[in-house]
């Protein structure tokens, strides 16, 4: 058989357009790739629901693959270390408590298993914008190339519907600052706004990452380092338990929505 060129092509774009026309009516959409964004993912897909993560990068991971200042090792308590253990990634004991695995086979095994449970995840997409109807709440993405805001160009977006959204944009709860800066939309923190995050403080910051997972606007989800970063609760550095515990809650909020969407 002889390679042409042109079949590889329209493979990829076929394939490719399939698979983003379905994700633009989904269930839930994720915004990030990062270690909460993916397990959110794979929880969710895993149940069923339609799922899809954007992500503005190349490639997934957000701040997993970076380890500890560049030293690629993750560390897990616990009760984190049973959901690597779900997700196929080996660790190894270091002190009582503490368990080490490899930033690069966490980022591929929780990727692979949310991909494989049914989640699509696209990369080098960014979310630029929210879309917001009738009873101010979420009801979709606005999205475009990284590529095209990264050369400048001037390019409009298109748009995703999705019945819930998860901001797992990390510190910079990107999708939040959206829903705060051009909608004045009121999160359900103290006084409305994003708080920030607070300094490094991994036995605060672990604790109150889960439960700082909840909806914090109608439609939206806040989950992993956003979720702190809106809250006000503290950073915690390449512990990343809390990571994957926030995404696995996210999941069960969103869920938790969806049936109730059904109901009313
Ligand atoms: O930053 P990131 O890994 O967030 P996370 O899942 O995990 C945080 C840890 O990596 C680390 C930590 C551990 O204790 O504190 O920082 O909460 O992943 C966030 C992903 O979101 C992407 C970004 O490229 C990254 O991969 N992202 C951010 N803004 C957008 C976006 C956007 N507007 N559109 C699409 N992707």
């Amino acid at each position: 058989m002889q390679l042409d060129e042109v079949t590889i092509s329209k493979a990829i774009t076929e394939s490719f357009m399939k698979d983003f026309l379905e994700a633009m009516d989904v269930d839930v959409a994720i915004g990030g790739a990062g270690p909460a964004g993916m397990t959110a993912a794979y929880y969710l897909a895993r149940e069923g629901v339609k799922t899809v993560v954007f992500e503005r990068q190349l490639r997934v991971g957000g701040g997993m693959p970076g380890g500890g200042m560049m030293f690629n090792r993750i560390v897990v308590q616990e009760e984190g270390k049973k959901l690597l253990d779900e997700f196929g990634v080996r660790t190894r004991g270091y002190e009582k408590g503490y368990y080490i695995a490899d930033s690069l086979e966490a980022v591929s095994d929780i990727c692979s298993k949310a991909i494989k449970a049914g989640a699509k995840i696209f990369n080098l997409i960014s979310i630029e914008d929210v879309m917001v109807r009738e009873a101010d709440r979420l009801t979709g993405l606005v999205l475009n190339w990284s590529a095209a805001s990264l050369a400048g160009l001037h390019v409009d977006p298109l748009s995703i519907r999705a019945k819930v959204v998860i901001d797992a944009t990390g510190h910079a709860s990107e999708i939040c600052h959206i829903v705060v800066n051009k909608l004045g939309g009121k999160l359900r923190t103290k006084a409305g706004g994003i708080v920030g995050e607070k300094p490094m403080w991994a036995e605060k910051g672990e604790k109150a990452i889960v439960e700082n997972t909840k909806e914090v606007y109608p439609g939206l989800i806040v989950a992993g380092m956003a979720a702190n970063a809106v809250f006000g609760a503290p950073r915690m550095g390449p512990i990343f338990g809390g990571m994957l515990l926030s995404g696995k809650r996210a999941a069960e909020v969103a869920i938790e929505i969806l049936q109730q969407m059904k109901v009313s």
